[in-house]
């Protein structure tokens, strides 16, 4: 199941929520800015043992002090005008996401909108990607894991909303 909501991802009581990471995995701004401020320094500290994170993977660590009980660092591919690999990255960054939640018995995740901020991935084409892959993904493990994309303005939620109606699940 996908369904999109408009919000603020760190307020979330999820089993887990993924963070739109870079490669260091040490923090930035959006909404990793968010997550590490939300979640307390020990989040930093937990990331710091990770050894940073190749762009289209994924790392887990503890939530710490956020309500979900995990956070998920995908690391989204920067937008060079689409003929850089980027929408196979920007795929495998939500497939291996739910790889990582699978294997951790998680029920349920929250997705940001990765790569559509700071990375200047376009928001239409990057939705359409992330929708195929999970669904894609649900479907190929007979999975039952509830995911949520988090829209985080009104723009980007009617966005999602009509791509996800336009092709019914
Ligand atoms: N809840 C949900 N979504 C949010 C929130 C929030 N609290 N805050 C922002 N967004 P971005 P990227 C949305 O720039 O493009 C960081 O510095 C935002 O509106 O956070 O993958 C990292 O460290 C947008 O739709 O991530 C990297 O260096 C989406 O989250 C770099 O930015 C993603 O925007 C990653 O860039």
């Amino acid at each position: 199941m996908v369904k999109v909501i408009r919000g603020d991802i760190t307020q979330l009581k999820v089993d887990a929520i993924v963070n739109a990471a870079n490669n260091t995995l040490l923090g930035g701004g959006g909404v990793d800015g968010a997550i590490h401020r939300a979640a307390g320094p020990e989040l930093l500290q937990a990331c710091r043992t990770l050894g940073g994170c190749r762009t289209g993977d994924a790392k887990i660590t503890p939530g710490f002090a956020l309500p979900a009980t995990y956070v998920i660092h995908a690391v989204g591919p920067v937008w060079h005008g689409g003929k850089q690999e980027e929408d196979a990255l920007l795929s495998s960054a939500y497939r291996r996401s739910l790889e990582v939640a699978r294997e951790n018995g998680i029920h349920s995740i929250a997705f940001p909108s990765i790569s559509t901020g700071a990375y200047g991935f376009p928001i239409d084409r990057a939705s359409k990607i992330a929708i195929s892959t999970i669904r894609d993904y649900l479907h190929e493990c007979k999975s039952v894991m509830e995911v949520f994309l988090v829209a985080f303005s009104e723009g980007d939620f009617q966005i999602i909303k009509q791509i996800l109606e336009r092709d019914p699940a």
